[in-house]
């Protein structure tokens, strides 16, 4: 299918538009039209064959011309003509926090920046601090960004890393009919960025699979080829390149393989020193008694029970205290998830209404979805005035009562301001069934202020859950400098629920503030903050990341049932 292609390829023509200089209703409708083909169920192929392109939302007759020359010859004139215009290294600042289309080409125009590296030396000469639209706090912001993309490196979100690396596995099993095939590494214990993609597949015939997986259709280049590993370059859906790792093994080392291949390297240094104690030897073909005669290997749990160690889930396996366990704790996974607490409609920013969220939700086997839009003060967001909200409100309690499997709460995601207050007054929240607080704004103030500024969202008897407590986002923005004991301390003592938000971009609170969130007493709630029903499926990164803080059912409040979760928030409102 073309779909995924043809979409990039309409949003980079927006991209390229918007640093032309073109106008905003125009770089719209391309990126309606990406967002169309992207979100496409039937292959646009067969559509353009039925001569039913022009019945796509958004889609009009020079969209459809443009999709059927892509179709017809892999290329667009019109982006050709405007891949000539604008510099090969322009797009790409795009993704630099703080530097906009309109900034873009503002750089490009008055000072003929072209590239990253001309970026750099413009805010090093101080040429851009003295361009008229720019000034020195945005310069500063642009430079921050750029250090930062640096110093996170290469690494690729667990968002982009899953999807590719389950295409692949289903790929390879379709082309070969392995039975035992395995994702391992940083993406098994459900890292939140990885190096490289891991996969373990068990066959007699490595060559086999080695070739088979060198010829998989995503693969740019092969670095490697033998006869039991191969190793590859595929692209990541934003055109970055990612290596993959096969390893081939017999059917009687693909635990102990399993089990090495997964670290982490930290973990497995302990694991195999238990082995040396008792005599034994642990390698990726098994653990052995003496040179020949193997215990253990053929699967992972294997390799823990002859160790005397209890089969530690991937999450946990990072030499942070996993040995010390007396007894593991029952993780939560996506099956105890009963409801989600973040979500968005049209009302603020989302893509579809209540109506349309609350059946997805439904659909997923979900008991509750609370609809929480965006407050006021959020802008760009379209936050809802006051008394949109209260509309809102009787709007939401009406669909309520025509839906009968599933419970929809009222709610909303309410700024909190620098300076501590609530976007929204008290009697509105308490119309609430659930608020969640979240920081949108002003995200550079001092650790003690940025702190009390939480702390204070707390105190309120109608604040739930701070939504993304740290604002960070993977790879482009730094945590806020905040105080996270207090923080945590905070939410025991007010009975404040923390989020961990399960969008791939955030995963706020992270895996370590889980854990010493948890450790105080402190309930989280793992949302995906949808603004559509696709997003609902990133609740799977959320709960790796609970998990790797340790997360039990019980201490996630969106895998209670309803009236469990309705009478935690009425005690704290009524103090
Ligand atoms: P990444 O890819 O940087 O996100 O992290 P990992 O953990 O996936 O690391 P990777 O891909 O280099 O290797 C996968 C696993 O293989 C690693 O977690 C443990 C094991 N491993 C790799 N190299 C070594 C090594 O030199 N010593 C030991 N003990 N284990 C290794
Ligand atoms: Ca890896
Ligand atoms: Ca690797
Ligand atoms: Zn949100």
């Amino acid at each position: 299918m073309k779909n995924a292609e043809l979409s990039a390829i309409f949003d980079e023509i927006a991209d390229l538009l918007e640093i032309t200089g073109e106008s905003a209703f125009r770089v719209n409708s391309y990126r309606k039209v990406s967002r169309t083909l992207k979100d496409l169920t039937k292959d646009v192929e067969q559509l353009a064959a039925d001569g039913k392109l022009g019945d796509l939302d958004g889609v009009g007759k020079s969209s459809v011309e443009k999709i059927e020359a892509y179709l017809a010859d892999g290329k667009i004139p019109a982006h050709q003509e405007l891949l000539e215009k604008v510099p090969k290294g322009l797009p790409a600042l795009l993704n630099i926090p703080g530097m906009g289309p309109k900034k873009v080409s503002l750089v490009w125009k008055e000072l003929k920046v072209e590239s990253l590296d001309d970026l750099k030396r413009v805010i090093e000469s101080g040429e851009l601090a003295e361009l008229k639209g720019m000034g020195k706090k945005s310069v500063e912001q642009i430079a921050d960004g750029i250090a930062f993309a640096e110093k996170s490196g290469d690494r690729t979100p667990m968002g982009l890393a899953r999807p590719l690396a389950d295409e692949l596995v289903r790929q390879l099993r379709e082309a070969t009919g392995l039975k035992q095939i395995e994702v391992a590494g940083s993406l098994r214990r459900g890292c939140e960025t990885i190096g490289d993609i891991d996969i373990l597949c068990e066959s007699d015939d490595g060559k086999k699979i080695v070739d088979a997986f060198c010829s998989l259709p995503r693969v740019e280049k092969i670095l490697a080829q033998g006869d039991t590993k191969g190793s590859v370059l595929v692209q990541r859906r934003d055109g970055v390149d990612i290596q993959v790792d096969c390893r081939v093994v017999p059917a009687k080392s693909f635990g102990a393989a399993l089990q090495y291949f997964t670290g982490s390297k930290e973990h497995n240094v302990r694991v195999r020193e238990m082995a040396v104690k008792k005599g034994w030897k642990l390698n990726e073909w098994g653990l052995f008694d003496g040179d020949d005669k193997q215990l253990a290997g053929k699967d992972e749990a294997g390799i823990y029970k002859k160790l005397k160690l209890p089969h530690y889930p991937p999450e946990l396996r990072e030499d942070r205290g996993e040995f010390d366990l007396d007894k593991l704790p029952s993780l939560i996974t996506v099956d105890d998830i009963r409801g989600d607490l973040h979500s968005h409609t049209t009302a603020s920013d989302g893509k579809e209404d209540a109506a349309t969220m609350a059946a997805a939700a439904a659909e997923r086997g979900y008991e509750y979805l609370c609809i929480t839009d965006h407050s006021r003060s959020s802008a760009i967001a379209n936050g809802l005035s006051i008394d949109r909200m209260w509309r809102q409100i009787e709007k939401v309690k009406k669909l309520n009562e025509s839906l009968d499997t599933l419970t929809l709460l009222v709610g909303c995601e309410c700024d909190i301001l620098a300076d501590g207050k609530l976007d929204y007054p008290d009697n509105l929240l308490a119309a609430c069934d659930f608020v969640v607080a979240s920081v949108h704004s002003g995200m550079r103030q001092s650790r003690d202020k940025a702190t009390k500024r939480i702390c204070a969202a707390m105190e309120n008897p109608n604040i739930n859950l701070i939504g993304h407590p740290t604002t960070r986002l993977i790879g482009r923005r730094d945590a806020m400098d905040l105080d996270m004991e207090t923080i945590v301390a905070k939410a025991a003592e007010t009975g404040t629920a923390l989020e961990c938000n399960a969008s791939w971009q955030r995963l706020d609170l992270r895996d370590v503030y889980i854990r010493m969130a948890l450790e105080a007493g402190v309930k989280i709630g793992i949302n995906t903050d949808a603004h559509a029903p696709a997003q609902f499926e990133q609740i799977h990164y959320g709960v790796a990341t609970a998990r790797r803080g340790r997360a039990t059912a019980e201490d996630v409040i969106n895998a209670w049932p309803l009236p469990k979760l309705r009478s935690w928030i009425k005690k704290k409102r009524e103090g």
